[in-house]
């Protein structure tokens, strides 16, 4: 099975995602955590992307699509993957389109987080005082928004045309969040 949590920053893909991806037995990627660890380690990849992510860009489709055919091709890929945080761009969705097709599979479900902006802001900056995330300040979320919306949202209507898209309120208790999003990937 593959499934996307699509979401603004601050929607919740990340805190979601993990219990989805434990209830549907399938691992869960987030190209955000993949390309925090490898700034983390000060990889090749994480100094092309470090720039990007702190100014609250996304980083170009080149390197995030050499990243996604190898989570998509290695071994823990090939049998279902809850995907958080990715594609964000048209592009990046057409190639993992390409990459299942080759094996013919495909894409199950999108689920939308939806999620008021003023909450958002608050608990990303929520955050930033907990975890103090370099990208988690007021400038930079709101680059990040922006960019959700011209850049990310045009994919509801790429996988509209699919069928597989899933609008699920992401406001409130993290549980009963969790609950909508079972019911909406078991349709
Ligand atoms: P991500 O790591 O995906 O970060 P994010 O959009 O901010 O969401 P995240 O998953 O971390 O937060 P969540 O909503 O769970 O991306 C970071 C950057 O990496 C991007 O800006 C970009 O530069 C780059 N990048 C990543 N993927 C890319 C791609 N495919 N292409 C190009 N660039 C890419 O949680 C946020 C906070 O809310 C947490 O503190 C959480 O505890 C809290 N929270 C969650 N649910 C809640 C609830 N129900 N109630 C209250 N608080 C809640």
């Amino acid at each position: 099975m593959y499934v996307m949590i699509l979401g603004a920053p601050g929607s919740g893909k990340g805190t979601q995602g993990k219990i989805l991806a434990g209830h549907l037995g399938i691992p869960q990627v987030s190209t955000g955590d993949l390309l925090r660890a490898a700034v983390k380690a000060g990889t090749p990849l994480g100094r092309q992307a470090q720039g990007y992510m702190d100014k609250g860009l996304l980083v170009p489709d080149e390197i995030i699509i050499g990243l996604i055919r190898e989570i998509l091709e290695s071994e823990s890929g090939r049998n279902g993957v809850l995907m958080d945080g990715f594609p964000r761009t048209v592009p990046q969705a057409q190639a993992v389109d390409r990459i299942l097709a080759e094996r013919k599979n495909r894409v199950d479900h999108v689920a939308l987080l939806e999620v008021d902006e003023q909450e958002l802001v608050q608990r990303l900056l929520g955050r930033a005082a907990k975890e103090g995330r370099s990208d988690d300040n007021l400038q930079s979320i709101q680059q990040r928004l922006r960019v959700f919306h011209e850049q990310t949202e045009p994919l509801l209507a790429y996988y509209d045309k699919q069928g597989v898209v899933r609008r699920v309120p992401g406001m409130g208790d993290i549980d009963a969040i969790q609950q909508r999003l079972r019911a909406a990937v078991a349709e």
